[in-house]
Order: C-alpha cells, then structure tokens, then sequence
C-alpha cells in the first residue's frame, strides 16, 4: 500500500489559523457572568474549549470561501456545528453509552464534574447551535438559515448522528454486515461532515451541481475520516489521541477495521481520497485545492 502523503505547511497554517479564530468565537459564545446557573456554562465551555482539531469548522470556512462567503459568518456556522460536536462527545463518552474517562487527553465531562451536568451541558450545546443558526447575524436572507437549520437537524437527528449511535450500541451486540457498518459509519460520522461541506455553498447560495459536488467530496471525506479513526483506535497511542486506544475492540464494536482488516481498511482511506478529490475538478481557478489537500491530512493524521 503507498503510504499516505503528509498535509503540506500551507494547509497545516491554514488549519491553525481556522483553529484558533474558531476557538475566539467559541469563547465568546461560551462568555459566562455571574449568574446563578454559571455552572452549566462552565462545564459546556470545559466541553468545548478543551481541545480538538476543529476540523468541521474548516470544512465549513473552506466551503463558504470557493462561493465568497464572508468569512465571519461561515465562522459563526462552523462554531455552531462544533458546539453540536462537542455535545455528542460528551454524551458518547457518558457511562450509558461509551463509558470513556478521557477526552482530548483530558478526563471526560462527567469525570471532570458529573454525570447530570454532563447531559446538561450537552443538551444546552445542542440547542445552542440552532440558536446561533436562526440568528440573523449568521445570515441576512431567512432562508438561509431556515435551510442551515433544517439541514443541520436532519444531519444530527434520529437518521443522522443520532440513528448512527443508535446502530453503534447495537453492534455492540450484534454481528453487522458490510452494508449495515458502512450505513453507521455515514450516519454516525459522515452526515455531520456533509452539513459541514454543505453549508459554504448554502451560505453562497451556490448552484445545485457546485451543491451536489460538495456533498460528493463530503461523503468520502468522511468515510474516510471515520476509517483514520478505527485505525488510530487500534494503532494509534493514547498520548497521540488523548483517549484510550483499543475501546472498540474490547466493546465489542463492528468497524470496517473488524470487517476488512488493517490493510484492506488503509487501501479503501486511500481510494475513497483519490475519489474525493475527483468531485472538487468543477471548481476552477484552484477555488477546491485546499480541501484536495485535506484528503492528506486525513490519511496521515495521528490525532
Ligand atoms: C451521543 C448523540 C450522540 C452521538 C455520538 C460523534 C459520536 C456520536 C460519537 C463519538 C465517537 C466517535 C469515534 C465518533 C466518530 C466521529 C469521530 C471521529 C469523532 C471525533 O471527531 P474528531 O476526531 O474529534 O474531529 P476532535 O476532538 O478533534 O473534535
């Protein structure tokens, strides 16, 4: 198998400087005063600030960019699905589902405080992402963002990331077919990521093929990603992906990994990459270069 080529220094700088604005804008949608409830705002903002790549604002930041968005509102967008993010994570790793102690090389939320805040904390992100949304400071056209919020729930609800944790705990259990894990991993992982794509061209009321083209790219990114994933879970190390390696295995879990085997799951990263940047060749004037390159990042990352 070639080895995965590593993401070049433009898109790493690229990626630090979206990551760094994302976390400004986070922190100020997290501010916190002295209210009585101030606790809650605490621990969403230990559940959001305490790390991670960022990565689903930069798809949406680079989306937004091919169609001439202004960057401040694909920002604020690309802040909200990350606050929707980080509620499932916090709710993934709570004793009920993943049972996890450690999240971006910290200890989990309801370590970190308890387990009601955690639910809380998560349900108040969830709903927070709609709120920033249906803001007219994200967008002055009101359908625009009635579509980003009705996109972004069909994304993330019962046949989205919520219906693809529901088919995870299931195959805890149950022995999956190829079929069934490849529509886990895309409901799970995959949608979200999509959304993320999807939201530069709906922000730039781009037209349906430079749409569809987006959502295209998206998809086998985020098959892709979610493979990088199974493969860190079992060859990666806890320091390198601040959670504890092997939790798959050890619950039992059905992975393309488990499937296919290492190799054949490196081999589908790789081809499902080349696949994806194939849908960016209708965008000239090299308007999808960056996220061509973030094909490498993917296959390289170890994080
Ligand atoms: C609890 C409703 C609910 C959903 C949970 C996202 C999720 C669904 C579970 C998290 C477990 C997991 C491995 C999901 C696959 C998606 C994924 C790779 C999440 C981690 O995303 P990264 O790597 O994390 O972008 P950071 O920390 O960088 O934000």
């Amino acid at each position: 198998m070639p080895s995965p080529r590593q993401a070049s220094p433009e898109l790493q700088q690229a990626m630090n400087e979206c990551r760094e604005q994302v976390n400004r804008t986070l922190d100020n949608l997290l501010a916190v005063e002295d209210w009585a409830e101030a606790s809650l705002f605490e621990a969403m903002r230990y559940g959001v600030l305490n790390g991670g790549k960022r990565l689903r604002p930069f798809l949406v930041v680079q989306g937004a960019k091919i169609f001439g968005v202004d960057e401040y509102r694909a920002r604020r967008v690309g802040a909200a699905v990350e606050l929707l993010h980080s509620y499932s994570l916090i709710h993934d790793d709570l004793p009920a589902m993943d049972n996890a102690d450690m999240r971006r090389g910290k200890a989990s939320l309801h370590k970190k405080y308890d387990e009601a805040a955690a639910i809380l904390a998560g349900d108040a992100l969830l709903t927070m992402t709609f709120e920033i949304l249906s803001d007219r400071e994200t967008h002055e056209d009101p359908r625009v963002r009635v579509e980003l919020v009705k996109e972004l729930a069909s994304a993330a609800g019962g046949h989205g990331m919520v219906g693809g944790q529901m088919l995870d705990l299931i195959g805890e259990r149950e022995e999956f077919d190829i079929g069934t894990i490849s529509r886990l991993q895309r409901l799970k992982t995959g949608k979200l990521i999509m959304f993320c794509c999807e939201a530069g061209a709906i922000l730039g009321k781009a037209n349906p093929a430079h749409r569809q083209a987006l959502r295209n790219y998206a998809h086998d990114l985020g098959m892709a990603f979610q493979l990088t994933d199974d493969l860190l879970d079992i060859e990666g190390s806890t320091e390198e992906i601040g959670k504890d390696v092997g939790q798959d295995e050890r619950a039992g879990k059905a992975t393309f990994v488990s499937a296919m085997g290492i190799e054949a799951a490196k081999m589908r990263a790789e081809m499902l990459c080349a696949q994806a940047r194939a849908h960016l060749k209708i965008f000239d004037g090299g308007r999808g270069d960056i996220l061509k390159e973030l094909t490498n990042y993917v296959l390289a990352r170890r994080v």
